[in-house]
């Protein structure tokens, strides 16, 4: 048995928090960008937009909601407030919002209808609520407007039910009176905890990390367990603490390689700071007429969809109402044929009664066995040799495969480093795929083979190995 390093074991030993495990488990969710640029046909407001251009005829949160569910999804991300600082809720501390509006003479929320909407479709709910306003006075005078966007994320956080996600966008531009705001994150970071303690703070937060690109492609290798330096709450941070081994001068969000050995060694701060992929269903966040035909075709969907739930990144993906309030006859068409190939793809899981055995394990709770029941928490552990361990599943009988779902137990950590996955094919073992990062999950898609026998080899690990799923479609 080789020795670990000890870098090695430091990164094994860390876990992700029980909110992170709970998103993590959301997989695929929708944001949904609607708000004043949904009527001035544009990105990014500049704030000094007339209250009464919003006035969605047909709101309908509810379909929202249902075409989401039908898509497959878990969950949706509401813009409540997007740079332009016109908010969606009814709220106390400007008058640049819904209340203000003629739209149903100022008693609309649409914060407060897509809450209830997704609640009756059983998804969860977050919002995404932008520090960046360039409407208020106050941005740019630090605390005071730090108090303004604290109050607002309190009425957000106390006013519309349990919140799954706070999305903090990165963007920090310049406000109304010309000048930037440097935001004290910590305090925002203080009020979302308080009130929403099962709430992932994500992006410019410290529980989900962004995948580096808005195009939909996760990195072959997405390691959960990353420096320090890449979450802005951390990186802030070490600025006062000169034992942290100091962050490069330029960080890359698109380096290739933000995880492994090579790159973890000489970083004497780890976290665990999972991947989101997101992107749009069309070219903008927001609904533009003339973006008819950049809605994304199925096959880039299911590609998108694969290339990040199925490689250990949660997937977010936007949808664009019009501004009569509904959603479009090809974004519709889109997320339903979505939902339907999801359903085909993973119809029946055919590993379900299946028999798993293993060349060594670290107790009899912990045998393959324990991989083939829908607990997340009942798993394979290879005890502290994981080395040239294998698990083998036997179907019981030959059908047509061409993916296998696997995933580590991350509540123990991120272990797998090297896994290569084989069927039996004419009596000898063919390699289907070979790999590093298993994480959360990993879906591994190859050309439909008439199997029996799979056998999964960890080639690599930290300080053991764990698999607590393992499917076949
Ligand atoms: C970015 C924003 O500037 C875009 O408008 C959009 O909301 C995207 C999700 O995040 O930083």
């Amino acid at each position: 048995m080789s020795k670990t390093p000890d870098y090695v074991k430091y990164a094994a030993g860390i876990v992700p928090s029980e909110r992170q495990i709970k998103w993590q488990e959301t997989e695929f969710y929708a944001f949904v960008h609607f708000g004043m640029n949904t009527f001035t046909d544009s990105e990014w407001g500049s704030g000094n937009e007339d209250v009464d251009l919003f006035s969605p005829d047909e709101l309908d949160c509810r379909q929202w909601a249902k075409l989401c569910k039908l898509a497959g999804m878990k969950g949706m991300i509401l813009t409540a407030k997007h740079h332009d600082g016109f908010c969606l809720w009814q709220t106390e501390y400007t008058d640049h919002s819904v209340k203000s509006s003629k739209w149903r003479d100022g008693k609309g929320d649409v914060v407060a209808e897509c809450a209830a909407a997704c609640r009756e479709f059983g998804l969860k709910f977050g919002i995404y609520v932008s520090p960046w306003d360039r409407h208020e006075d106050s941005y740019g005078e630090g605390k005071k407007y730090d108090e303004f966007f604290i109050n607002q994320l309190k009425e957000l956080c106390s006013n519309y039910g349990e919140l799954f996600c706070v999305w903090f966008d990165g963007a920090c531009g310049v406000g109304a009176g010309g000048k930037k705001q440097a935001y004290d994150w910590q305090s925002y970071y203080d009020v979302v905890r308080e009130l929403q303690p099962g709430a992932v703070i994500s992006i410019s937060g410290p529980d989900v990390r962004w995948c580096g690109n808005e195009m939909g492609v996760g990195r072959s290798s997405e390691w959960s367990v990353v420096p320090y330096y890449h979450c802005v709450h951390y990186a802030e941070q070490a600025a006062n603490d000169p034992s942290l081994t100091k962050p490069p001068k330029k960080i890359n969000p698109t380096a290739l390689d933000l995880g492994s050995r090579s790159v973890i060694k000489d970083c004497n701060k780890l976290i665990w700071y999972p991947a989101e992929v997101d992107v749009s269903l069309r070219k903008g966040w927001f609904y533009h007429p003339s973006d008819e035909y950049t809605v994304k075709t199925l096959q880039k969907l299911m590609n998108i969809y694969y290339d990040s739930v199925g490689a250990n990144a949660n997937l977010l993906l936007n949808i664009s109402p019009m501004p009569s309030g509904k959603m479009h006859e090809r974004d519709i068409d889109a997320l339903l044929s979505m939902g339907a190939q999801l359903e085909i793809d993973f119809n029946e899981n055919l590993a379900e009664d299946s028999v798993m055995t293993d060349n060594r394990h670290l107790d009899e709770e912990h045998t393959g066995q324990h991989i083939l029941n829908d607990d997340p928490d009942s798993y394979w552990h290879s005890g502290d040799d994981p080395e040239g361990s294998e698990l083998v599943l036997d179907i019981g009988d030959e059908y047509d495969i061409d993916k296998v779902v696997l995933g580590e137990h991350i509540a123990t950590g991120q272990q797998i480093e090297k896994y290569a996955l084989y069927a039996m094919v004419d009596g000898k073992w063919k390699k289907l795929e070979k790999g590093t990062v298993i994480g959360y999950k990993r879906i591994c898609r190859f050309k439909e083979i008439r199997v029996r026998y799979f056998k999964l080899v960890i080639e690599q690990a930290r300080c053991f190995a764990t698999i607590s799923k393992f499917e076949c479609y």
